[in-house]
């Protein structure tokens, strides 16, 4: 099981597939979509307007185009709203799903934005359970040799990812 930390803008990320916090539209937004979009260019927009929209928790992959990845994952997180509506296993779903696309296109290597966290308002520190639990699952059950790389914006958000790893998965330290 390789899961890293790291932190940067995932647009600069060289691995095979980024995944995209996206809406339901697919369309495009703010945010980290908003920077995949910019990065990607005009021809990501065009494959994603045929894509008929994702429903919450599910995903739908295309190709990098401009980046460096040679696929986008778009998925679409919940939108917190008091954690009482199925928010942590929607967010589940995005991670499981995500991680399913990619092998299935043959993918190495996935990096991650901290999906629902800005615009979406899911709580950091919830949000990094949910995702660190859902990945930890995800390799228990497939003999997936992926690499993840969880791209952390900021140092608090980095910081609250490590104490997690370190708090409840101490051996992917
Ligand atoms: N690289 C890595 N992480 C980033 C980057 C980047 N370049 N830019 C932002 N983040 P958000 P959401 C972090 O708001 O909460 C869009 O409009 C950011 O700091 O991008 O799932 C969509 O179209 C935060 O920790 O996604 C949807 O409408 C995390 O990425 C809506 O926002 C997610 O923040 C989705 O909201």
């Amino acid at each position: 099981m390789k899961i890293q930390v790291i932190e940067g803008d995932i647009t600069q990320c060289r691995v095979d597939a980024i995944v995209n916090a996206a809406n339901r539209s697919l369309l495009g937004g703010g945010g980290v979509d908003g920077a995949i979009h910019r990065a990607a260019g005009p021809e990501l927009l065009n494959e994603c307007s045929g894509l008929g929209g994702c429903e919450t928790g599910e995903a739908r992959i295309t190709k990098g185009y401009r980046l460096a990845a040679r696929h986008v994952i778009h998925t679409v997180g919940p939108v917190w709203s008091g954690g009482a509506r199925g928010e942590a296993e929607l967010l589940r779903r995005c991670y499981l799903n995500s991680m399913k696309l990619a092998e299935q296109a043959g993918c190495g290597s996935i990096a991650f934005p901290a999906i629902s966290t800005g615009v979406y308002r899911y709580p950091l520190e919830e949000a990094a359970r949910v995702a660190l639990k859902a990945l930890v699952e995800y390799f228990k059950e497939s003999n997936s040799d992926m690499e993840v790389f969880l791209v952390c914006f900021d140092s608090t958000s980095a910081e609250v990812y490590r104490k997690e790893i370190k708090e409840n998965y101490p051996h992917l330290q």
